[in-house]
Parts: C-alpha cells; structure tokens; sequence
C-alpha cells in the first residue's frame, strides 16, 4: 500500500474545489442578472440569455426540433431558456474551479462566453447598441464578481478558512444582482405600459390603398410601401424614450403670440389628414437603403402652429424630442401646403415605440435629421441664427433638402442573371418636388427611359421598369432620374456629410451561359 500523509486528509485543501464551483456558479448568476437587466433598462430587443435560447433553438436540425418540441410539447420555450441557462451557469461553475490555477482562466471563459451571447444578439434584425452594452455588463460583473469571492479566499490560511466570509460575500452578490434586475424590471415595465396603451389606442385613421400602378411588379423591387417592421430606424437614443399618450404634450412656444400645449386627446380633435410619404436618411448612401415609404395619419403642423400665431421675423422651429435630441426645421415648410403632419400613426397603426411614439413630426421633401422628430415633445419658434442643432453641431448642413436620386434593385450587385431578356428596375425619389423620368444605361450606351409606376403626388417614390437584352458575360447598368422642375440627377459623387450622397448608382451583373 502507498504511504498516505495523514495531513492530507486532516487539512483540506482551502479554497476547496467545490468553494470555487459554488463562487463560479453564483458569479455566472450575478452576471445573468446585471446583464438581462440592463437589457431591459436599455429597452434591447432581447437579453443575452433568450438571445442565445433562440439561436439554439434556430440552429437545432428541423427532425430534432420537431422531436424535442414533442417530448416535452408547450413547455419547450421555458426549457429551453432553463437549460440554457443551467448550461451557463455549469460553465461558470468549472470556470470559478480554473481559479485555483490562475485567476485569469476564468476571465478567458467569460470572454468566450461574452463572444458566443454576441454572435447569438447580433442574429436579431435590428440589435441595437442596447444588447451589446448589456452583454459588456454582463461580462464585467463575472470579472469583478469572481475576484471578489475568491480573492480573499486565495490568501487564506487552509487551516483555518474563513468560511463565514465567503458566505457573507456570497450573499452580499446574490442580493446586489436581485436589486439590479429588480431595478432592470422597473425600466422594462414603462417600456410594457406604454405598450399596452399603444394597444388600446383606437385612432380615427385608415390603413391607406397602394394607388393602383404605384408598384411595377417586378420580383426584387423593394415593396412601394415599405412594411413598418422593414422601415429603416435610426436614431440617437440607446434606448427608445417610454411616453405614454396621456402624458403626452407638446408644447409650442418662442416667437409666437402665445405659448400652447397641446395634449395627445388635443392633437387628435385637429382636423386629420392622411398621407403617403417616403422618408430618407441624409446618411444615405447611393444605392443605400435608409429610405421608406409609409401611409402617415396625424394633425396639420401649420393648424398647431396657427393655434400659437407665429411672429413674422421667425424663419424655423426648434424641435425636441422626449430624449434631448433637436433638429431645426425651416418654419415655411411646416406652414406651407405640403401638409407636413405630427403623425401619431404609420401605415394605419400607432406609431410604434422604436418610430416615435406617441406622436413624431413628418415633412416631405426634407432629410429626416432637419425634421421628422419622434417622440417630438417641444417646439420653439425661433430664428437660424439663434439656433444650433444636434447634427448641425456636427457639421452637418442647417437645412437639409431631399436631393434627386435613383436607385437599382435589380439586378442586384455582382447577381448572376438569366439573359438575354433581363427585367430591371428599382425607385427614384425628389420629394415635394416630383420624379418626371428615370433614364437607365447598359454597358455605356445610349440613356435610354424607363417606365415609371404611378405616385399620389411629389412626396413619395416612384418605381421604374426596363427591359433590356444583355448578351452572356459581364454588363455595367447605370440609372438616372429627372425631378419635376426638369432636373437631371447629377453624376457627381458626393459623400453623405454635409447634406447628402450624390451620383449616380451603378450596379455590375453577370448574364449567365444559356
Ligand atoms: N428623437 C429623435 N428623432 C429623430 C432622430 C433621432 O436621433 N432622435 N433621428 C432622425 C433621423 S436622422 C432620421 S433619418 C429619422 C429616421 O426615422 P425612423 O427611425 O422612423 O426611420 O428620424 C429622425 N428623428
Ligand atoms: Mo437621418
């Protein structure tokens, strides 16, 4: 028999393996919990943790799926989040063990598990920084969490370990991280009831009918109207503003003869118009896709602004939005007759929460970053020069006018197509002025015109068609547009800053071998 030194078994080895574990396991909880907390103080779409659950869920093979989903029927969604979880926290549990190597192991675990809650958020359609920073909290929460557990416990005499200590600590975490989400619940719950009023609305709006011809039908061609969950978002807050329509209120004051505000029921009984307009991005690349056409119902800007009586030196409105965000818009063009709204609907539903709601200001013929303001809360009547905005503090131009422009969906970019008879086609916009023509251009030819679907009036796109021979091999398309004052789109390439892209868009394809 092998000699056994007593000592061995009469003086446990401190921090033991199973201490680790435990310090592991509790870490990777208290970094679950911060995490999905700030997830839902940042309104992200979705926490790490379901992030992840879908993602397996996505990429478990149909048959097993179907299988699984069988076995253990409705309640597969709260397993599937419960394993995920346990799974998680297991490697946690043999990441707090690593310790006992080296305290830096562990930190790698949690990189790599950060690594794989990123691929799975970024899976999302619309992620947003929300779920990255929530994933970033996560992570520092198991750095300094697990130093804090094991730290002391590494300089302790195995002789006589200090276990109270750790239980202290231990429990200190558990409920720190339970106050956090609790807090995270808070945040999400305005977020909910905010929800819930937007559901309970009923508007004196309709859906709005895509005027007959206004699409070419050609398969590829971005949709006329663009679904609201396709509409491009941007916006500057990390977290969408939570404004319920009963507290809700603009208030419209400067140079005006009285100050008004205006409350959402207020809003409402304004005479209601209802109009399709497409809204660009200044940020728009050409050929880029920061564009949408929607069906927009809300009050008159020139009705409120007349309720106010705007002095007549003044020559633009300060807008601001639920989050501090302001952009300046010409005050002629929320007066004149381009029926420029404060909309509280898109395509004949509330607006939703991401696109401004309650209520947002929406002008024809301007880039969004001079006016279509969500969660539009104040508007002072006011002068250019007294005035700097949040982009235009950014060097980007005080007035920011929709510029002419054309663009190919299809073919696509680098597609290979069937020939010799290819489809082609995509949109052109000048809004509040007008499209007249959209010319294309194969391989350097003559410019020759497209057919144009119908549009309601100036403020929106209009498709346009072609059909073209292409024989096998490579081909260069081209496309240009004329707006209604007979101006033809100009080729020179601009970039995005200070007022818009310029140029024309060109896409190369392939005409496939018959
Ligand atoms: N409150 C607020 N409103 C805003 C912005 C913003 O950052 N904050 N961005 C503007 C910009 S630059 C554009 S292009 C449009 C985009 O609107 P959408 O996100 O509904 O497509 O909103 C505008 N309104
Ligand atoms: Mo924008």
């Amino acid at each position: 028999m092998p000699e056994v030194d007593p000592r061995a078994r009469l003086v446990p080895t401190w921090p033991s393996r199973s201490t680790l574990g435990l310090a592991g396991a509790l870490t990777g909880a208290a970094g679950v919990l911060t995490s999905q907390a700030a997830a839902m103080a940042l309104r992200a779409p979705s926490g790490p943790v379901p992030a992840v659950a879908a993602a397996v869920r996505d990429l478990t093979p149909g048959p097993l799926a179907v299988r699984l989903v069988h076995l253990v029927g409705s309640a597969d969604k709260p397993l599937l989040l419960l394993c995920t979880t346990a799974i998680l926290l297991g490697i946690c549990a043999w990441a707090g063990t690593l310790t006992a190597r080296h305290p830096l192991w562990p930190d790698l675990v949690f990189v790599a598990l950060t690594g794989v809650g990123l691929a799975a958020v970024l899976r999302a359609p619309h992620p947003g920084t929300g779920s990255g920073l929530a994933l970033l909290v996560g992570l520092i929460t198991w750095i300094v969490v697990l130093r804090l557990l094991t730290g002391p416990l590494l300089g302790e005499d195995p002789a006589d370990p200090s276990r109270r200590g750790f239980l202290v600590r231990s429990g200190l975490v558990l409920v720190g991280s339970v106050a956090v989400a609790g807090f995270g619940r808070i945040a999400a719950g305005s977020r909910r009831q905010v929800e819930q009023a937007r559901r309970l609305l009923r508007l004196p709006i309709t859906q709005g009918v895509v005027p007959a011809g206004a699409a070419v039908g050609v398969e590829g061609v971005q949709p006329w109207r663009t679904p609201t969950e396709d509409f491009y978002l941007i916006d500057t807050a990390l977290a969408p503003p939570s404004v319920a329509p009963a507290e809700w209120e603009l208030r419209v004051h400067g140079m005006v003869e009285r100050e008004v505000r205006i409350g959402y029921r207020d809003l409402l009984e304004f005479p209601q118009t209802e109009a399709w307009v497409t809204l660009a991005c200044v940020s728009n690349q050409v050929g880029g896709d920061l564009i949408g056409n929607a069906w927009w119902s809300g009050a008159l800007t020139r009705d409120v602004l007349e309720r106010a009586g705007v002095h007549p030196d003044a020559n633009a409105v300060l807008q601001t939005s639920a989050d501090k965000w302001t952009c300046g818009t010409p005050l002629n063009a929320l007066t004149d007759d381009r029926n420029a709204l404060l909309a509280v609907a898109m395509n004949g539903q509330p607006l939703p929460v991401e696109h401004g709601f309650p209520v947002r200001t929406v002008v024809p013929g301007l880039y969004g970053y001079v006016s279509a303001t969500k969660w539009v809360v104040d508007w002072e009547v006011t002068r250019f020069d007294r005035i700097e905005a949040y982009w235009t503090k950014r060097g980007w131009s005080e007035k920011g006018p929709v510029k002419t422009q054309s663009r190919i969906d299809v073919p696509r970019n680098g597609s290979s197509v069937d020939g010799p008879t290819v489809e082609i086609g995509g949109s052109a916009w000048a809004q509040h002025t007008g499209i007249e023509q959209v010319e294309y251009q194969l391989d350097g030819g003559p410019w020759r015109t497209a057919q144009l679907g119908t549009a309601p009036g100036p403020d929106t796109w209009v498709q346009w068609t072609a059909t073209v021979q292409a024989a096998p091999g490579g081909h260069i398309l081209a496309v240009r547009a004329t707006n209604a004052d007979g101006r033809v789109q100009t080729a020179v390439r601009r970039d995005v800053t200070p007022n818009g892209a310029t140029g024309w868009h060109t896409v190369r394809f392939h005409v496939a071998q018959p």
